[in-house]
């Protein structure tokens, strides 16, 4: 029978995990059926979840921030495929609705059949095909953000993105808090960036994207991303969070929408971050965004200023670049606080297959966003020629005062 498997974390106060997965496995399933006739429970049976394993991790232990004894351990359910639609409002209402209200449990991770899989086509480029449209096959890329352009007019945008691509910059996003507004509308956000990335090109040979951020009502967004693309653009950004996940899977898969999606993790951390509630980022940021069909996903990095514990960011990059012969990888781009000084780091726990996204590291650069982006650029160089940062920035001015400023952390093997 094809089903989808789920793990939980639970934190139970009655110190009873198999009474507790038994509860699960009905009460999310068929409910109460014991006192119905024989053929009705028969019929019911195929429905119920079914306890696929459960293991304690630590037994009636007093636990202080929870101020009570509990016995720790995992809980694996299978729910048949018969139970819900293959869409996944219907998966996670199946899997986590009314469970997530009770009490410590987590949700950790989903398996779901081949047969389920098929119902999810991924990203329409990912890793690969912004490779080709790019032109870069050989080294992690580097992206950008716009800073502080609300209340500024089309003509900042332009000069900011301007000098951000001639510092070698590939990949350039609005920053996620930039809306539709009078100054620099959606639609003229569009025709600018296309203008200043084929000027560029023209100038240097040197190929760009431009992330505009696809906000506003839902139901409007299906046909303002098709005006996007009318317009030029190559890329779109989403807020992902603050819609659902579905909203991101029926942009991905429409026809029409014929450019790659970025996902920003903006509101997730009212989902994530908890020990005994929510769900992990692997699954949420990691396997459901690449079944969602994200090209791009960006995430904390281990390092900079709003950081994850190393092991959750590697999770999530392991989840959206792993093997999957049905569904294409998508870029983990490990964000936020990130300068020059940590591109050892990042290459070396996220590797050659991920991108290297700053805001602040490329405009706060005392040569400014192109002295920026040039220091990043001979930063990722040196790495992969096994050069030391502090070696290689005697040969580069941009990446010697980026290091001044901001320090350098090589890798320690
Ligand atoms: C995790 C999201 C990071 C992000 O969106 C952002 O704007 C980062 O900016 P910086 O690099 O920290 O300045």
């Amino acid at each position: 029978m094809s089903e989808v498997i789920a793990t939980y974390l639970v934190h139970d106060d009655k110190h009873n995990l198999e009474k507790k997965a038994e509860e699960i496995a009905l009460g999310l399933t068929i409910g109460s059926w014991t006192n119905l006739p024989t053929l009705e429970q028969e019929q019911l049976r195929k429905h119920k979840g079914r306890i696929v394993g459960v293991e304690v991790l630590e037994n009636q232990s007093f636990h202080s921030y929870l101020d009570k004894s509990v016995t720790k351990g995992l809980i694996h359910i299978a729910y048949p495929n018969a139970n819900f639609s293959f869409d996944l409002p219907a998966i996670l209402t199946t899997v986590f609705g009314k469970l997530s209200l009770d009490g410590e449990i987590k949700l950790l991770d989903l398996q779901f059949s081949s047969e389920l899989k098929e119902a999810f086509q991924g990203p329409k480029f990912g890793l690969n095909g912004i490779r080709e449209k790019l032109g870069v096959y050989d080294r992690p890329l580097l992206m950008s953000i716009f800073k502080g352009v609300i209340g500024r007019d089309l003509d900042f945008v332009k000069t900011q993105l301007r000098e951000q691509l001639l510092g070698g910059v590939d990949v350039v996003k609005d920053d996620e808090i930039l809306f539709d507004n009078p100054l620099t509308p959606f639609e003229k956000r569009i025709s600018a960036g296309r203008e200043v990335i084929n000027d560029v090109y023209e100038e240097t040979g040197h190929k760009a994207m431009y992330a505009v951020n696809l906000s506003g009502r839902t139901y409007d967004l299906k046909e303002k991303a098709k005006r996007a693309v009318e317009g030029g653009a190559n890329l779109l950004l989403f807020n992902v969070f603050a819609y659902g996940l579905d909203v991101l899977q029926s942009l991905s898969e429409d026809p029409d929408i014929t450019i790659p999606i970025m996902a920003h993790p903006a509101v997730s951390g009212a989902i994530t971050p908890s020990e005994f509630y929510g769900i992990t980022n692997s699954l949420l940021l990691g396997k459901l965004l690449r079944y969602a069909g994200a090209d791009l996903v960006l995430f904390p990095s281990p390092y900079g200023s709003v950081a994850l514990k190393k092991e959750q960011a590697l999770s999530i990059s392991e989840e959206l670049i792993s093997f999957d012969p049905t569904i294409k990888p998508s870029w983990p781009v490990p964000s936020a606080g990130i300068h020059p000084g940590l591109v050892p780091l990042l290459i070396n726990d996220f590797g050659v297959d991920s991108i290297i996204n700053a805001g602040g590291g490329v405009h706060g650069h005392p040569n400014g966003a192109i002295g920026g982006g040039r220091a990043f650029r001979s930063a990722i160089d040196a790495v992969l020629k096994g050069v030391s940062l502090t070696d290689a920035a005697a040969h580069c001015e941009d990446l010697n005062k980026a290091i001044k400023l901001w320090g350098v952390k090589e890798v320690n093997v």
